[in-house]
């Protein structure tokens, strides 16, 4: 399921619009869509939501941060931050059907969050990225091979990652990447998620 392009929305970058956005990347064949946006309203944000949500439905469509956004518009499941809602306390409330996703940002950090059952680890950032002010220090490609040679569970790689360095974040055993200024802002988002999906199999293949 988690394996190829994981596209997360960005309000600022976008060039067409959050839903015209997600529109083109499941047209391009993305495995995942979260739906991340800070600074709108909550009455705004579930408006949002629940368009991507029938849009989404071969996809795996995840909230970032807002559990009661998440429950509200019945997503697959939610993706948190270090600084979120306790994993626990995520799971206990959405049951164990639904997808939790979780950024780490050390192997510390993985371990913890494969001993509390999440369904797959964001490693973050791998390289150096201006879209998040907070992102911390680049963890590079190193700790994507650590986690994977210890855990099956699903990589998202995201931070800094482009075109170039693509298959090497595939090689070091990510299973999905994700990248938002190297697509979102662009002006043919299917296209260049398209050439993000010929980086990931020739990294897979390889
Ligand atoms: N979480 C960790 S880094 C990041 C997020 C949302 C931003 C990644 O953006 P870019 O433009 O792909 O570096
Ligand atoms: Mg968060």
């Amino acid at each position: 399921m988690l394996r190829g392009f994981y596209f997360i929305t960005d309000a600022s970058l976008s060039k067409a619009g959050i839903i015209s956005d997600v529109k083109e990347a499941c047209r391009a064949g993305v495995c995942a869509v979260q739906y991340r946006n800070k600074y709108i309203s909550t009455k705004l944000m579930i408006k949002e939501a629940m368009k991507l949500r029938k849009i989404c439905r071969r996809e795996l469509f995840v909230i970032n941060d807002r559990i009661d956004v998440a429950q509200a518009v019945k997503a697959d499941g939610m993706h948190l931050g270090q600084s979120d809602m306790p994993v626990s306390l995520a799971r206990k409330i959405l049951g164990k059907d639904k997808i939790i996703g979780l950024t780490i940002h050390s192997m510390a950090q993985a371990e913890e969050a494969v001993s509390c059952g999440v369904d797959y680890l964001g490693v973050a950032p791998v390289f150096t990225t201006n879209t998040k002010a907070d992102a911390g220090r680049p963890v590079g490609l190193t700790l994507i091979t650590k986690i994977r040679k210890k855990y099956k569970i699903p990589i998202v790689a995201i931070g800094g990652i482009n075109l170039v360095n693509a298959q090497d974040v595939i090689r070091a055993g990510a299973d999905s990447l994700c990248a938002i200024s190297a697509v979102v802002g662009k002006s043919n988002i299917k296209a260049e998620i398209s050439r993000f999906l010929k980086e990931i199999n020739l990294g897979l293949a390889s």
